[in-house]
Order: C-alpha cells, then structure tokens, then sequence
C-alpha cells in the first residue's frame, strides 16, 4: 500500500512542479492539432429510469448489477476504436452487440437501428451489403468463466454530423448471411454512449 501511494505521489509531484512553475516561465508551445475528445461511458445495468447509463430489459441474461464501459477513441489516422468492456454477465456465453442510432428507452426497440455509415434504404436492414461490420459497428463478445467480456471494433469513418447514441446488447451473435445480416435475437440491454 505505502510502495503504491509513494509510487503515484512520485507521478503526480514532478507534474505540480512543472504546471506551477517552470512551464509559466516557458514561452507556450503551439497547441497540438488534435482529434475530437474520446468518450467512456460506465454504468452499471438496471431497469429503465431518466438518467440511467446501463438498462437491462432481460435480467436474467444481463443481472441488475452487472456493469459495461464503452469507450469511443477517435484515432490520429482519422479512423476510430470502440471498446466495449461487460462485467458480471452470465459466464461462458456470447452476446451480440452493435451500435446503435437512438438513445436507450423503456424498451429495447427505442435505440432504433444499428447505425450505419452508408445507410440501407431499406428497413430493418438485413442486406450484408448494408449490414456488415465495416459499415456498422459490431461488439459482439464471449464471456469467460467470471462473465467477464471484452470486444474491440474499428470504425473507419468518425462520427460527424449524423451520430449514434448508444450501444445494445442481444443474445446470440450477429448473423451475417443474406436475409439476416446483423440480426443478432432479442434486444437484452442497453448503454447510453456520448458518441
Ligand atoms: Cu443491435
């Protein structure tokens, strides 16, 4: 404990130092030219409610009490990562997951469809050429024997203008033939993400 705390005051001391004085005295650097701010949400999941980060609508699959993170981290090459983190979930199972357009409501339906870069006319969109994990944004993941999980997408275009609001999990996989690409069974929770 004593090693810990002395190791971040040996961190953070040079840092006061330089930002209350040899910094000030120094002429300022140009400011980086930098990408939009990353974003993380975290939540732990429970029922619909104003203000809730995490909503589970099958308890069961997705425990109250369970948690995720969802981080959104713009990259220098113009492309973006998403990250989606579960903790607490049903072990040794797989979750489909994707982001999608609207906020989370009182029902599953209410995120509204996966968002897509390039959008399908048609609606739902099952056409892998519309629905794929390149033009949509897919998490799916594997729980281990905790019901811990981990997945990881590249979104080659950062959101700009048009943007999701969120991030829901279903109960299998994501499909990917024609007729049921991006199908992934009933919608079990949702988390509110800042895109
Ligand atoms: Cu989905």
């Amino acid at each position: 404990m004593m090693a810990v705390r002395a190791g971040v005051v040996a961190m953070v001391m040079p840092l006061t130092l330089l930002s209350e004085g040899a910094l000030a005295a120094r002429p300022q650097p140009e400011p980086l030219s930098r990408g939009p701010e990353p974003v993380l949400a975290l939540g732990r999941f429970a029922g619909y409610g104003h203000g809730q980060t995490a909503v589970t609508y099958d308890p069961k699959l997705v425990p109250a009490g369970s948690a995720a993170a969802v981080a959104y981290v713009p990259t220098a090459d113009g492309r973006a990562s998403v990250q989606l983190r579960a903790q607490g979930l049903l072990p040794n199972r797989k979750y489909g997951a994707h982001v999608h357009t609207n906020a989370c409501g009182a029902k599953g339906e209410d995120a509204g469809p996966h968002f897509q870069h390039v959008q399908d006319p048609k609606t739902p969109s099952t056409d892998p050429k519309y629905a794929n994990p390149r033009n949509e944004i897919w998490l799916d993941l594997t729980t281990d024997g905790q019901g811990n999980g981990f997945s990881r997408a590249t979104v080659e275009r950062r959101f700009a203008e048009r943007r999701p609001h969120s991030v829901i999990v279903h109960a299998d996989h994501t499909h990917t033939g024609a007729g049921h690409a991006g199908q992934a069974g009933p919608r079990l929770a949702c988390i509110n993400v800042d895109f």
